[in-house]
């Protein structure tokens, strides 16, 4: 099939999920073209078959806000007629749903047919999309998608209750290659780790866009008290617009040469399996995904109880989940994990099975081939 694929391309899960696709797509045979505003940022090294396009949005005196929407439908209708898109799947409702939806009707007008799916995420439907200015144009986003998925059930209903849609919702998680994010060797493992601690210290993780939402400043205050207890470093993966505080946050405890703020990285299936845990103790998470690609490589989260996380982590078997702010909570959970090596061992399995058994890229891809085909030939169930 020949795919057009559109993501923010940016530091983000839903890019990150997006790519992932792309680059699985490809490698199954299809012909993938990502239409964005800049190259999706896992994609570098790895673009063999896949094609980028970029999205160009002059900036004309009159334009207080320039058009990125229209100037993306425009790409993709051109995209789409020079390369025969059979159809784009478009990643976070807005406003890629509308630029697709835009593309599809100019290109009805040269008797071109171009479905297009759209995958919601999480703050497309859970913030931005409830936001009053947007809400009624994300419904009509969803209910004129010829497809839609969401990546969890949590968000799925979360959809339903909120937008009450027209169009059926159907749960494809979101995936982790296993053969890519996999445990590492222990002398492999070992030198790694001595690039960020001293034999014997745990090594503790986080991964994110540093916004608000991910809640940054409770990672440093867990690890602050973790970091009492036993010989430690935390590993602070991205970048955002709560990288400062949290750095703040580390000084004033006295931690920071404790705490390695490493800044965005494009391959983090090299950092993860260094780790002994994940803190991920976002306010929301419809997903989760960070935690997912830790968990294949055998490395179980610290976590908050919220969104579609307990979809994904059993509390108690494959991590640890407690209530948002909940901090002494997830500090004594995971000094007492680290200092029990059977239980510890146990979830550390339990996290790679999760994984491998049930979110491993090649049993998730071939549900969107099938969802595209079914899609192509106009046979989704469209409404319910
Ligand atoms: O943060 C967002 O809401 C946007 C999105 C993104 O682009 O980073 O994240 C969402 O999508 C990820 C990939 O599907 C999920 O793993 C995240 O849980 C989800 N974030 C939230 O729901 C807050």
């Amino acid at each position: 099939m020949k795919i057009g694929i559109t993501c923010y391309p940016t530091y983000g899960g839903s890019g990150v999920v997006a790519t992932e696709l792309g680059i699985e797509l490809a490698a199954a045979g299809h012909q993938v073209h990502f239409i964005a505003y800049s190259q999706p940022f896992r994609l570098r090294g790895r673009e063999q078959d896949i094609a980028f396009h970029e999205v160009p949005v002059s900036n004309y005196p009159l334009f207080e806000y320039p058009p990125y929407d229209l100037a993306l439908a425009t790409r993709m209708a051109e995209v789409a007629a020079y390369y025969e898109l059979d159809l784009l799947h478009v990643h976070y409702a807005i406003p890629h749903s509308i630029s697709a939806y835009l593309a599809r009707e100019m290109l009805a007008r040269q008797k071109r047919r171009l479905p297009f799916i759209t995958t919601l995420h999480g703050t497309d439907i859970t913030l931005v999309g409830l936001d009053h200015s947007y809400l009624p144009i994300t419904r009509f986003g969803i209910d004129e998608s010829d497809g839609v998925t969401a990546i969890s059930t949590y968000l799925k209903d979360k959809t339903i209750q909120e937008f009450h849609p027209e169009r059926t919702i159907h749960v494809i998680p979101n995936f982790v290659n296993c053969d890519v994010y996999m445990p590492l060797g222990e002398t492999e493992r070992a030198v790694g780790r001595a690039r960020y601690a001293e034999p014997g210290e745990k090594i503790l993780v986080h991964l994110s866009n540093f916004r608000p939402v991910k809640r940054t400043g409770d990672v440093v205050r867990i690890f602050s008290r973790v970091a009492r207890e036993l010989p430690a470093r935390l590993l602070m993966i991205g970048d955002g617009p709560d990288r400062s505080a949290a750095e703040w946050i580390a000084h004033r405890k006295g931690i920071q040469d404790r705490v390695h703020f490493l800044g965005k990285q494009s391959s983090v299936s090299e950092i993860l399996p260094l780790a002994d845990l994940l803190l991920m103790p976002s306010e929301l998470e419809s997903f989760g995904l960070a935690a997912l690609e830790a968990m294949a490589c055998r490395v179980p989260s610290i976590a908050t109880r919220v969104g579609g996380v307990p979809e994904l982590i059993e509390d108690g078997v494959s991590g640890r989940l407690f209530p948002v702010g909940d901090v002494e909570g997830m500090a004594g959970a995971a000094v007492e994990l680290l200092g029990d090596s059977d239980r510890y061992l146990a979830m550390a399995e339990a996290a790679r099975r999760t994984a491998q058994t049930r979110y491993c890229a090649s049993k998730i891809v071939p549900l969107y081939e099938r969802f595209y085909e079914d899609v192509v030939s106009g046979s989704a169930a469209a409404s319910g």
